[in-house]
């Protein structure tokens, strides 16, 4: 018998780097997705009807309709990517389902990106990049008064989820010489908050009534689902400005889109969006608003140690361990 034919059946659902899925090639049954066209619900629950293991990324929702689909061969749901809002925890859990996911490989990116965010919208990057760049470019050189933005340096910077990304973003921002305010659901240990100068609230409310920059780094869970509220997005000075590469979820979008317009916030740089592919309109609209297309852990190097991950995830449960990245509702 070919040994191949012992393979398990692992089904992955977007395209991955070549390295990574040569990789599964060779230790797997790998079923790819050479063409990267995203998978419908229903071509997702024939791959659970079959699949082993199954490698998902956020956009397939696997929730408590597809899981109640799967077969009973499905053991193991190993997620590319950090968050796993996208599956229904708690259902894949009562059906016997491990799940795991790939954090610590994408942190340092995903900040790098947020500091991006954070410096590009109060100094208006975009927006002079543009002002170039457009056929009706009319710059007739430098003028003490044109493309003013705000200063970076000195300013409140208030953390939403001071997990690793949080604590990355907080030690590049005490670089930029910006004041470390942050909240999370527990105090973090004494040194890692004098490691970057932190001030540590209790209250979400008061400290980003406080703060000129909000950044959001928390996961997106039913705890966190609009934890920026329409009531709390108002506690915001006029002259604040919001940075997400988190989850849109947690911001509601619509609310911050039009707080933005009325000029009641100072602008906001996103990754993420509430309802991706879809972006408000009134936010691409805004000359105050930095729009980018999800692509915060979107560096080669970032998405092959993802892959690895997801491969050494599938591998440790296969040899009948439990896999490193094993993720429990209770941990979101
Ligand atoms: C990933 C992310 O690219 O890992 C995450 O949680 O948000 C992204 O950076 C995406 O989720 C892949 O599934």
């Amino acid at each position: 018998m070919p040994t191949s034919a012992k393979k398990p059946l692992v089904i992955v659902t977007r395209k991955l780097p070549d390295v990574v899925e040569t990789r599964m090639r060779e230790l797997f049954d790998a079923r790819l997705n050479v063409d990267d066209k995203a998978l419908s619900q229903a071509q997702l629950i024939e791959a659970m009807k079959v699949a082993e293991v199954l490698v998902p990324t956020v956009t397939d929702r696997i929730d408590r309709a597809v899981l109640a689909q799967a077969g009973p061969q499905l053991k193991l749901i190993a997620n590319f990517g950090t968050g796993v809002d996208n599956i229904d925890l708690d259902t894949a859990r009562n059906r016997g389902i491990i799940v795991t996911n790939t954090p610590g490989v994408l942190t340092e990116d995903t900040a790098d990106m947020t500091m991006a965010l954070i410096l590009a919208v109060p100094r208006r990057l975009t927006e002079g990049a543009a002002a170039l760049r457009s056929p009706r470019s009319t710059w007739a050189g430098w003028s003490p008064t044109w493309m003013l933005g705000s200063r970076i340096y000195g300013k409140r910077l208030g953390i939403i989820g001071m997990g690793r990304i949080g604590h990355a973003v907080a030690r590049r921002a005490r670089a930029f010489g910006l004041q470390i305010h942050y909240h999370n659901r527990r105090r973090l240990p004494e040194a890692i908050e004098q490691e970057v100068e932190a001030t540590y609230w209790d209250s979400i409310d008061q400290m980003i009534s406080r703060m000129d920059i909000v950044s959001v780094n928390c996961p997106h869970t039913p705890a966190t689902y609009h934890l920026l509220s329409a009531r709390r997005l108002k506690l915001l000075k006029p002259t604040a400005y919001i940075v997400n590469t988190a989850r849109g979820e947690v911001i509601d979008e619509n609310e911050l889109a039009r707080l933005i317009e009325a000029g009641a916030i100072a602008g906001a740089g996103l990754d993420v969006f509430e309802h991706e592919p879809a972006v408000n309109p009134k936010l691409l609209a805004s000359d105050r608003v930095v729009a980018l297309p999800h692509m915060g852990s979107a560096t080669i190097e970032g998405r092959i140690d993802m892959g690895e991950k997801v491969i050494i995830n599938i591998k440790t449960f296969l040899d009948g361990h439990t896999p490193p990245d094993r993720v429990h509702p209770a941990m979101f």
